[in-house]
């Protein structure tokens, strides 16, 4: 069967505009929604690659910028209908911020705003500190972290600041609305998104014990059955506390210190406060303190290699809020031992320079970006600047070796690849818009919007309710038991990984190239389970193509 692969939801005006075949046309044409011709062109032959599986064949028509809704044809073959306009990605924008309300544990949700998808309060009860006999402490709140109903703490911190670090950069994430329940301010209501977030930051700040440590995560001993999260029942425990969770919660606080400042006051203090009382713990206990799950438990581990990237991220986020030199000192030091850790690591589970890594281990680069903000010019500033060109040079460079202008390579497809995508986009949409902008590095992230929202050679869109073929079978709980039939929309969804991680995942034909390892069944988590921070780097991204 032929195909035209291309972005199923659509494209700015201005930007870049392909699809791509996987067969020979003389020309193709692209009809408007009355079937006249409104461009015509011819399909250069890329050829084959190393991720896509395809001799492909691409149409360029960056040419149409008029708003309207459209179709390609080439051979006989039609594509799916797509849009341009300024206002392509305003639900798209809305689905992926909503995500997160409907992922809220515990009793924050109500029939109105939550619809057909809401659910009963869920795990209410307190947590048992796992090995100690102390009280149980109530850890209510905050998102779900997935497909199951485990909440962990540098995940969350992990998403929380992948969408304040995206309100930093670009304030139009302010305005976006998408109607959850209004939160009331020291100037009246919170922007939607301050709202949201406000609720894992709660959480977060739960998970922080007296001493300032913080635990490592909230779960039932293993993961609950296919049940909504109502139903599982199951007795909570509170897994010890780890350096890595005690410094993304000193970093994330005091970034989010730094933002709610303006809208509450209040807040902002006690944000600040729980940061400190972290700082302080990292600061007593200078040895790591890394994780690793109890016997038998198998909720997720979120283990890291150390610690150093997080107490980096903690430094610098410190320093932006504060400009007190000490955390500066602490960064530049901190940055010396990562730089030898990382030049002795055996297996390194990142592409690229550790200062631009901005997922839930290596946060490092969620440091960089503290830096980025700030609005001196010191070495540090410029050393991080030159690593994140270099960074986006090389994603460049990858994006020109397949046909889709995707910039992964085959190594990049593991568990959870589009976020590996993501991460590298927000490299980008960094470098484009605060250190050096290139029309390069716009195209990339526009390839790689393209590549997530169905210009792939799955011919999928990897975002729930956007696009006319994407996928509908999330590996998530609710998904799998509230008789609904369509999923929630604006979830992303893990991706290809060729490492095929479950059992379902087997039935993906032996060999396959890396961009087809993916399979949407909801069996699927190490393919097709969602999480807070698949979700958030793509605030980020779409926050910058949009500003
Ligand atoms: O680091 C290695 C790298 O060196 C190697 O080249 C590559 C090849 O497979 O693998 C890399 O490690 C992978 C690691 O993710 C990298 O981030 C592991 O194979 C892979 O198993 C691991 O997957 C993680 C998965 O949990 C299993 O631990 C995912 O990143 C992580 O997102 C996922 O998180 C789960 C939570 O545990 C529970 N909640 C749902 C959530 C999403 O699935
Ligand atoms: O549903 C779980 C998913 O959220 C996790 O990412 C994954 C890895 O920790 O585990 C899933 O749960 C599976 C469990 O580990 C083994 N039995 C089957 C469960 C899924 O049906
Ligand atoms: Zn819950």
């Amino acid at each position: 069967m032929s195909h035209i692969f291309l972005n199923q939801v659509g494209f700015l005006p201005d930007s870049e505009k392909k699809a791509v075949l996987d067969f020979a046309a003389d020309s193709f044409e692209i009809l408007n929604s009355k079937g006249e011709c409104v461009l015509s062109g011819k399909a250069e032959h890329f050829g084959t690659d190393e991720i896509s599986g395809e001799d492909t064949f691409v149409a360029d028509f960056s040419g149409l910028k008029e708003n309207g809704r459209y179709k390609i044809c080439a051979g006989g073959n039609e594509s799916v209908s797509f849009d341009v306009s300024d206002n392509v990605y305003d639900k798209l924008m809305k689905d992926i911020c909503k995500c997160f309300y409907f992922l809220r544990c515990s009793d924050a949700m109500d029939k109105e705003h939550a619809g057909e998808f809401y659910h009963k309060p869920c795990h209410m009860t307190k947590a048992t500190v796992y090995g100690e006999d102390t009280d149980p402490v109530d850890v209510c709140g905050g998102w779900h972290d997935a497909g199951d109903y485990g909440r962990y703490s540098t995940a969350g911190a992990v998403a929380v600041a992948h969408i304040l670090y995206g309100v930093r950069y670009f304030k139009d994430l302010l305005k976006v609305e998408f109607d959850i329940p209004k939160v009331k301010g020291d100037n009246g209501d919170l922007p939607d998104i301050l709202a949201e977030v406000k609720v894992e930051l709660d959480f977060l700040m739960k998970m922080q014990r007296d001493n300032g440590g913080v635990w490592h995560k909230v779960t039932t001993f293993c993961h609950a059955p296919f049940v909504m999260p109502e139903d599982d029942q199951e007795e909570l425990f509170l897994f010890p506390v780890s350096s890595l969770a005690t410094a993304d919660i000193a970093a994330v606080c005091a970034l989010a210190a730094g933002v709610y400042k303006d809208y509450d006051s209040k807040y902002s203090e006690k944000l600040l406060e729980a940061a400190r009382k972290a700082y302080k713990w990292l600061k007593e206990n200078p040895e790591p303190v890394l994780f690793k799950n109890a016997e038998g438990s198998n909720t997720g581990e979120y283990g890291e290699a150390e610690d150093i990237s997080n107490r980096f991220w903690a430094a610098a986020s410190f320093y932006e809020l504060t400009g007190e030199k000490n955390y500066l000192d602490d960064a530049i030091s901190l940055k010396e031992k990562l730089i030898d850790f990382d030049k002795n690591a055996k297996a390194k589970g990142y592409q690229g320079d550790v200062f631009t890594c901005l997922g839930w281990a290596e946060v490092a680069g969620l440091g960089s970006l503290s830096i980025l903000l700030l609005k001196e010019e010191n070495e540090l500033v410029k050393d991080i600047s030159s690593r994140f060109v270099a960074e986006a040079d090389r994603l460049v460079a990858n994006s020109l070796k397949n046909g889709f202008k995707l910039c992964m390579e085959a190594k990049d497809f593991i568990w959870g690849s589009n976020m590996e995508l993501l991460k590298y986009l927000m490299i980008l949409t960094v470098t484009d818009k605060v250190i050096a902008p290139k029309k390069e590095y716009k195209d990339t992230i526009t390839s790689g919007i393209d590549y997530l929202l169905g210009c792939n050679s799955m011919d999928v869109s990897y975002v729930t309710g956007n696009g006319e073929k994407a996928f509908k079978n999330p590996h998530l709980r609710p998904t799998a038991v509230d008789d609904i039939e369509q999923p929630w929309p604006g979830l992303v969804s893990g991706g290809p990984n060729v490492g095929l991680q479950d059992e379902r995942a087997k039935e993906v034909p032996k060999n396959s190239p890396p961009m087809k390892c993916y399979y949407d069944h909801i069996d699927c988590y190490s393919l097709n389970e969602i999480t807070i921070y698949w979700n958030s780097p793509l605030v980020f991204v779409m926050a910058g193509l949009l500003s």
